[in-house]
């Protein structure tokens, strides 16, 4: 059976991420939609504290490893690294084949972790005693552990794939410097994963093995300790949340220097060593996720400052974005205008949160609140996924040859805009207000803020349901990128020209 399937090329293989990425993120939504819903009103829709825990835990898994990891990485990675460097393909194709398959098992692990016995309901950060057999007896937490270190294995192959194309692929001439933003963050971001990831597989191994073989890493009765399990996954943690960012940063880049007609983002060594130095700090930063555990004040001091320091290279990268689209004329009528404005101004706002959190006498009271869930919120449903929809939009002319209908993605982004606002916002009073994440009901004083969020929630859905619907459109219509289709009038086809012509810079510049 010879298909594309056991393709070893590039762009098949990131088409089959891209169809993963989708399919994932479908299920992430839906798994939300369950959680907005048991949250539109005070008493139980599922009837089962448990139930909800379950979702909670396989929503930001999906989203996390099996949506925006394969979306970034590797879909938008291994369609554009190798054309951006001039390389006929990946350096290790026959891995990169491997590198998506063990993502469908990974998956399924996944799967079955949310079906067996009760469900794994430890939350995406699995911390023990909660994981321990005491209160996930089932081998629900060994199916999420296995699944974890598959999708493990192919992110670090996958990882040392890119490194060794990146580093011995690049066409003659390419110095480093010269490569191009989404290169750099793609680098960037493989190195993040192959320091990390090990850390996160021997954590959850030994959690296996306190499960399963009588070890007591993380039972005190045995002579182990719980807070071991937290300092080693957030090692992994928070560089992971910089993994998911990096490369958005670089689509980011690409879609404003395109859009602002600049031909490189304002200071682009600058940006470069921006990315670099957030992945450096991203190491040193873990504990502030674990302010409330009875750590000393001089360790939570660290962690502040050290926390503080990367809003100084991510503000660079802001200010550097500004200043690239300073004196560029706005059309907000233009879908990739409106995507990297909204990113920007809505990933200052998550980054802002992010700042506030960091301050440790200030993450007592918001650790664990709805405050923090805003936080994250801002910064991937509208930092990372904004990052994915512009990109998708600006380089799907690229991929298939035709484009998508502009006006419908304009009014998709303003519908996506709100929806996502009005999810998210009103969870920053909540948190503000004491209201605990994680818990399948709350306090009747948190009734209104809970309706509003689960009102957006329904408007994003809707929105990303009408993106599926824009993009089999374009299948069916297929506006051939240089002709006028005769189904399109004369504006239509104006306004479909200028990101048109933008993916045909874009193309010239890889095959130059
Ligand atoms: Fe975060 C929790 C702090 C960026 C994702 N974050 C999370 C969780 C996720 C996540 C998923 O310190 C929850 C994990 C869980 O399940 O428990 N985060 C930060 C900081 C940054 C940051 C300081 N986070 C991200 C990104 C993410 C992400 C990016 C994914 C894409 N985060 C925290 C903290 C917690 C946390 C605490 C734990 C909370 C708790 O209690 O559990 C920074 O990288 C953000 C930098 C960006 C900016 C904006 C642009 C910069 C400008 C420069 C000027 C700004 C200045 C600051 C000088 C800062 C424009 C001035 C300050 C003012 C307040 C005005
Ligand atoms: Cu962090």
């Amino acid at each position: 059976m010879k298909t594309w399937l056991f393709s070893t090329n590039h762009k098949d293989i990131g088409m089959l991420y891209f169809i993963f990425g989708i399919w994932s993120g479908l299920i992430g939504t839906s798994l939300s939609m369950l959680i907005r819903a048991e949250l539109s009103n005070v008493g139980s829709f599922l009837m089962n504290d448990q139930l909800y825990n379950v979702l909670v835990t396989s929503h930001a898994f999906i989203m996390i490893f099996f949506m925006t990891m394969p979306l970034v990485i590797g879909g938008f990675g291994n369609w554009l690294v190798p054309l951006m460097i001039g390389a006929p393909d990946m350096a290790f194709p026959r891995l990169n084949n491997l590198s998506f398959w063990l993502l469908i098992p990974a998956l399924l692990f996944m799967t079955m972790s949310m079906l067996s016995g009760a469900g794994s309901g430890t939350g995406w950060t699995v911390y023990p005693p909660l994981s321990l057999s005491l209160s996930h007896s089932s081998c629900s937490v060994d199916f999420s552990i296995l699944s974890l270190h598959v999708a493990g294995v192919s992110s670090i192959l996958g990882a040392m794939n890119f490194i060794v194309t990146i580093f011995n692929m690049r066409t003659l001439g390419m110095s480093l410097e010269s490569m191009s933003l989404f290169v750099w963050s793609v680098l960037i971001t493989v190195f993040l994963l192959l320091i990390s990831l090990p850390v996160l597989a021997g954590a959850i191994t030994m959690l296996l093995m306190d499960r399963n073989f009588n070890s007591s890493f993380y039972d005190p009765v045995g002579g182990g300790d719980p807070i071991l399990y937290q300092h080693l996954f957030w090692f992994f943690g928070h560089p992971e949340v910089y993994v998911l960012i990096l490369p958005g940063f670089g689509i980011i880049s690409h879609l404003i220097s395109s859009e602002s007609g600049k031909l490189e983002v304002f200071g682009s060594l600058g940006m470069i060593y921006a990315m670099l130095t957030i992945g450096v700090l991203g190491f040193i930063v873990w504990g502030h996720h674990m302010f409330t555990v009875g750590m000393d004040v001089d360790t939570r001091a660290y962690f502040t400052s050290a926390t503080m320091v990367i809003a100084v290279p991510t503000g660079i990268k802001i200010f550097s974005w500004l200043a690239t689209v300073g004196g560029m004329e706005v059309n907000f009528f233009s879908p990739l205008t409106l995507w990297f404005t909204g990113f920007l101004f809505l990933f200052t706002m998550g980054g802002l949160t992010g700042i506030i959190l960091g301050n440790s006498s200030v993450d007592v009271c918001l650790h664990d609140t709805y405050f923090v869930v805003a936080h994250f919120h801002y910064v991937l449903s509208m930092g990372i996924i904004f990052a994915i929809v512009g990109g998708f939009i600006y380089w799907f002319p690229l991929v298939v040859g035709f484009s998508m209908n502009t006006y419908f993605l304009v009014s998709q982004f303003y519908t996506m805009f709100l929806g996502v606002n009005l999810t998210f916002f009103p969870q920053h009073f909540l948190g503000l207000g004491g209201m605990p994440r994680r818990y399948s009901d709350y306090g009747d004083c948190y009734l209104l803020w809970n309706k509003i969020s689960s009102l957006g929630s329904l408007l994003s859905l809707i929105s990303i349901l009408g993106f599926m619907y824009i993009i089999l459109e374009a299948f069916v219509v297929v506006r051939l990128v240089g002709l006028k289709p005769s189904v399109m009038t004369n504006l239509e086809w104006q306004m479909t020209k200028p990101s048109l012509s933008h993916s045909f810079k874009e193309l010239s510049l890889v095959y130059y």
